[in-house]
């Protein structure tokens, strides 16, 4: 049975509140920080405005349409690649943690091309996460999303279930293509279905015409911050 909480309350609310606290505090006078999507960035991004507020001073690029807003109204200044080509430090979610490789899937938020671009130009990758993310094995509770161009998807998905990932269109609730901030579609891939490794499966990925980028973030997490009610533990 399923016990519902209000938000404050919820465990798994509080547990990413803790990961984001711990993550935001890694945020330092000076720094360019990347900002991630998902429910546990905009936890950390509230938190950094906050900071903010109170007088720090950094810049910051996020990852998605969304992240930047939020980053907008709250102050935090934000810059572009152009000015800003490294980033220090980049805080993200995570939809799998792999808990010894620290390996991870990413972007069913939708936002893994931008989330991917950003954490190649930083020089650390935090990823804040509470416990139902950690895995044994990728691919275990979610597929891995995999963002194509749209003309000719339908090609690109058939050269991708011919190779075993049985790929799904992404849809919005009204049936039509959900569409990234980059203008492209996502297919969900199975990656146990496929029975290659996260490495084999990442290479087949960028191997095939059409594929934008995909979710496997591999080898690229510093360090992983894993909140509870209790308080935190970092992975690295
Ligand atoms: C982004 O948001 C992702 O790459 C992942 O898809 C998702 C995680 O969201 P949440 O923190 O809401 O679980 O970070």
């Amino acid at each position: 049975m399923s016990m519902s909480f209000p938000k404050q309350q919820d465990p798994a609310e509080a547990a990413k509140r803790k990961a984001a606290e711990w993550a935001a505090s890694q945020v330092k006078e000076g720094m360019a920080v990347g900002l991630g999507s998902g429910s546990t960035s905009a936890l950390v991004i509230e938190e950094v405005g906050r900071r903010v507020a109170a007088g720090l001073h950094i810049t910051a690029i996020a990852t998605s349409e969304q992240s930047h807003r939020q980053a907008l109204s709250l102050g935090i200044p934000i810059t572009d690649f152009a000015h800003q080509p490294h980033l220090d430090l980049t805080i993200d979610g995570a939809d799998e943690v792999q808990n010894e490789t620290l390996h991870l899937i990413k972007g069913h938020g939708g936002a893994l091309l931008r989330e991917k671009i950003v954490a190649m130009a930083s020089g650390r990758l935090l990823i804040a996460v509470d416990p139902r993310k950690l895995v044994t094995k990728l691919g275990s509770v979610f597929t891995v999303p995999v963002e194509v161009v749209p003309f000719g998807w339908e090609t690109t998905a058939a050269r991708l279930r011919e190779q075993g990932f049985a790929p799904e269109l992404r849809v919005k609730e009204d049936g039509e293509p959900y569409v990234t901030d980059g203008h492209h579609y996502i297919l969900h891939c199975n990656l146990p279905q496929s029975g290659l490794s996260a490495e084999n499966a990442a290479e087949a990925f960028n191997r095939t015409v059409g594929v934008v980028e995909h979710g496997l973030f591999l080898g690229m997490a510093s360090q992983v911050v894993i909140g509870s009610i209790e308080g935190i533990q970092i992975l690295e």
